[in-house]
Parts: C-alpha cells; structure tokens; sequence
C-alpha cells in the first residue's frame, strides 16, 4: 500500500488536470505551521460562531457542502494537526471534540440525521492541518460518499 501511488483528485479535480491536483495538494502539506484556524481562535479573523466552550470551537464553515455544515476545532492544536497525529494525552480533546459535534447537530436541529466527518491528510482531502471535525446536514445525505 506504501507504494500505490496517490493521485490526488481534491480542489482541482473537476478540471481534470490531474498534474494541477497533485500539484495543489502537496502544496498543503502537514508542515505543523499555524493556520487560518488559529487566526479564527484568537478572533482575528470573523466567523460565525455556533458553539465554543474552554477548549473547543464550532463555527461555519465558509463554503458549506449541506445546509448545515459546521466545524468544530481544539482551541489548543498542541501537534494535534490531523487525526492521524493523535496521541495518547489528545484522548480526552477528542471525546470532547465528539460530544461538542453532538450539542452543534442539537443546536443546529439536525438530530434526525447528521454526518460527522474527520478529512485525514492529502488522500482524504484535508485542506487545514489543524484538527476539524465536519458537522454536516439539513438535507439527505448519500451513502457511500465521494
Ligand atoms: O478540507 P478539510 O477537511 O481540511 O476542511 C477544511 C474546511 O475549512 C473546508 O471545508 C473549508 O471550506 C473550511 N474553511 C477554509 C477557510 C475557512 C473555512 N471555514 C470557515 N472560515 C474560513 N476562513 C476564514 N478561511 C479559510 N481559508
């Protein structure tokens, strides 16, 4: 599997320019630098806020794939800058992470059927190198997904 090569079919794919789709998603690569997440934390930059607690944030997402399409964040990244990153001591973040999903999709009157979606590196997409978990619903959602 180490060696299947990846194509990574994510921003660009609707161009069908494969070469301009590889190019783009290693250009976001897993560096652990600050992201525009951060930038949103501190407040400098504005989002619409739906949720926050001492430790989390959930806010909308600026280019919403459902009705509903809500982000929720650690507020301390402390290396946790994909799933796949987690270690033991991001046990506790991450269970709180899911129940703030849960009391977003209450929030947002959603309980009747919502998607939670964690994006993990190039292949799955994962545009932002700071932990997110995607809120998703308000419409019927399909199975399986792209
Ligand atoms: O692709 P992944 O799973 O990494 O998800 C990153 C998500 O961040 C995407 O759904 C983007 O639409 C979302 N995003 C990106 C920016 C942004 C945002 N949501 C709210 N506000 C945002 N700002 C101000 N800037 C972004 N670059």
């Amino acid at each position: 599997a180490l060696l299947r090569p990846r194509r990574f079919m994510c921003r660009n794919a609707a161009s069908g320019n494969e070469e301009a789709a590889a190019k783009a998603a290693a250009k976001i690569a897993d560096t652990g630098a600050p992201t525009i997440f951060d930038k949103i934390i501190a407040k400098e930059i504005p989002s619409t806020i739906v949720y926050e607690d001492d430790k989390v944030l959930a806010f909308q997402d600026v280019n919403p794939q459902a009705p509903v399409h809500i982000l929720v964040i650690p507020k301390m990244r402390d290396g946790l800058t994909q799933l796949g990153k987690a270690e033991p001591r991001h046990a506790e973040v991450l269970g709180h992470l899911l129940f703030a999903a849960k009391l977003v999709a209450e929030k947002e009157g959603i309980v009747d059927g919502f998607r939670v979606v964690i994006n993990n590196g190039p292949e799955a997409c994962q545009s932002v190198y700071h932990l997110h978990l995607h809120v998703l619903g308000g419409r019927q959602l399909k199975w399986p997904p792209g």
